[in-house]
C-alpha cells in the first residue's frame, strides 16, 4: 500500500485510554449495529511497541474452524448468558500457522487482495509478538485497524474498497463520511467484525463515521509475501520492517497473516489472525578477513556483529579504510534467505560514529551465484543515543527472491573514513 506524502510528520497515533462498551464480546452473534455520538479526545504520542522477546510454541494438531461453525467447544458464558461462539485460540492459530508454513508456497488468485487487507493490519500496528485474533482484539487495536481501512478507502481508491461510498464531510466537520452500516458490513467481511461498537474518539453522527486523514503515521510492513494453503485457511508471510517517518528501518521478526476461507465475505475470506514472529535467522559463526587490534579494553571481534548491541563493532584491520575486506556468516543449515540488515559505522556514540569510518558498498554473495550489490546509508546527530544512531544506520540489501544458502559473504566495495580514524566499523548484522 503506498502512502500519502507527508512521512516527514511528526508521529501521532490517536490513543484512547478508555473503551466504550467495555462489555463488548467479540463473540456475540448480534446483527445490531452501535450509532452513537462521540467526543474526539486530544492526540497522545504512542510510543513504539516492537516485539523483542520469543513466543513460546506448543506443537498441536488443529483446525481453524468456519467462522460460521457454531460452537462445538463451550468455554463459558457471558454476563447475558449466552453462549459464545468457540474461537480457535492463540495456540491452536499459531500452530496453525506452522503447519503451513511447512507445506510448499503457493500462488492463490487472492493474492493481491490478501495482500491489502494485510497492508491494513500492518500499517495500524494492531500486530505484535502476541497475536492478535482480529475479531476479538481491544476495541481500540479495532478502531486502528477500521481507521486504516477509511485511511484505505479514502487515499488509495483501491478496487478493493468499491463496496463502500466515502463522501465528502463538510457539512460534519471531518474529511470524509462512512455510513455506518455500510462500514460495518465491511469490518465484519474483512476481519469478521460482528458487533461494531465505535471506540471513544470514532466519531459517530446522524448514521455515518466521520474520518480526517492521518497525519504521517509511520508503519510495519510486511515484505516478501509468501502464501500458503490448506482447504480451510490460507497464510501470507514474510519477514516484517517498521519504518518511521524519517526513514529508520527496523526488524519486526517475521509477520504471518491468516485468513480463513470464508464465502460468506464479499472478498471470499476473511482476516482472522495476526503475528509477528521474533525468531530471525540464527548465525551460529562468523569469520571476518581481519581485525582491529584491541584497544582500551575493547576488542573489534567479528562477534560484535551478532550481539544486537549497538556499542560494540567489528572494525577492519588493513590498512585504509579495508575495501577488499569480507565478513563471511555462517548458517547453522540450509535455508530460505530474504537479504542482511547491516548496522553501519561506530554506533556506541556519536563522537565514535563521526571520528570512524563507514561503509558506503558492499557485495553481498548469498552462494550459487547469487550477489547483490548494495549501497548503505545512515546519518547521526549529535544527540543522538547508540539506539539513535543504530537505528539511523541500518541499510537492508537483498535478493529478489529468498535464496536457500548457509554461508553469506559481505565484502567491502566502498567505506568512507571517519574524521579521524580511517578504520571501517560495522555495528550489527541481522539475517533475514
Ligand atoms: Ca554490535
Amino acid at each position: 500500500m503506498k502512502r500519502k506524502p507527508d512521512h516527514k510528520c511528526t508521529v501521532f497515533i490517536l490513543l484512547i485510554t478508555a473503551l466504550i462498551g467495555a462489555s463488548f464480546s467479540g463473540c456475540s452473534k448480534s446483527e445490531d449495529t452501535a450509532s452513537v455520538t462521540v467526543d474526539r479526545p486530544a492526540d497522545e504520542e504512542v510510543s513504539d511497541t516492537k516485539p523483542e522477546e520469543d513466543v513460546s510454541e506448543q506443537t498441536q494438531n488443529t483446525e481453524i474452524p468456519d467462522p460460521d461453525n457454531e460452537a462445538s467447544d463451550i468455554k463459558a458464558e457471558d454476563e447475558e448468558g449466552e453462549i459464545p461462539e468457540s474461537t480457535p485460540s492463540d495456540e491452536e492459530y499459531k500452530d496453525k500457522i506452522d503447519q503451513l508454513r511447512k507445506t510448499d508456497a503457493v500462488s492463490p488468485p487472492e493474492a493481491e487482495l490478501m495482500s491489502e487487507m494485510a497492508a491494513l493490519a500492518t500499517f495500524s500496528r494492531v500486530l505484535d509478538e502476541e497475536g492478535e485474533i482480529f475479531s476479538e482484539m481491544d476495541n481500540n487495536k479495532k478502531a486502528r485497524l477500521r481507521r486504516q481501512i477509511f485511511d484505505g478507502i479514502a487515499w488509495e481508491e483501491s478496487d478493493f474498497f468499491e463496496a463502500i461510498p466515502a463522501m465528502r464531510g463538510e457539512d460534519y466537520g471531518a474529511d470524509k463520511v462512512f455510513p455506518v452500516e455500510d462500514a460495518a458490513a465491511l469490518f465484519k467481511d474483512i476481519y469478521g467484525e460482528e458487533n461494531y461498537t465505535p471506540a471513544e474518539y470514532e466519531q459517530v453522527k446522524d448514521g455515518y463515521i466521520l474520518f480526517s486523514y492521518g497525519d504521517g503515521d509511520p508503519w510495519d510492513r510486511i515484505e516478501h509475501q509468501e502464501f500458503f494453503e490448506d482447504d480451510s485457511c490460507y497464510l501470507l508471510s514474510g519477514p516484517s520492517f517498521y519504518e518511521d517517518n524519517g526513514g529508520n528501518i527496523s526488524f519486526n521478526g517475521y509477520g504471518d497473516i491468516l485468513f480463513a476461507k470464508n464465502p460468506d465475505s464479499r472478498y471470499g475470506v476473511t482476516m482472522v489472525y495476526g503475528i509477528y514472529r521474533p525468531d530471525g535467522i540464527q548465525v551460529s559463526r562468523v569469520e571476518t578477513s581481519s581485525v582491529l587490534p584491541p584497544s582500551a579494553g575493547k576488542n573489534y571481534n567479528g562477534e560484535n556483529l551478532l550481539d544486537d548491541d549497538p556499542a560494540t563493532v567489528w572494525a577492519e584491520g588493513v590498512p585504509g579504510t579495508g575495501v577488499g575486506e569480507t565478513i563471511t556468516l555462517y548458517l547453522d543449515r540450509k535455508q530460505p534467505v530474504y537479504g542482511v540488515q547491516i548496522v553501519n559505522g561506530y554506533t556506541a556514540d556519536y563522537t565514535l560514529y563521526s571520528n570512524n569510518g563507514k561503509l558506503t558498498d558492499v557485495r553481498v554473495d548469498f552462494g550459487g551465484g547469487n550477489i547483490v550489490d548494495g549501497v548503505l546509508d545512515g546519518y547521526g546527530y549529535e544527540n543522538f543515543s547508540a539506539e539513535n544512531l543504530a537505528d539511523s544506520n541500518r541499510s537492508k540489501i537483498e535478493l529478489d527472491e529468498p535464496v536457500l544458502t548457509d554461508t553469506i559473504t559481505i565484502t567491502i566495495t566502498g567505506a568512507n573514513s571517519g574524521a579521524k580514524y580511517d578504520d571501517t566499523c560495522v555495528s550489527g548484522i541481522l539475517v533475514y
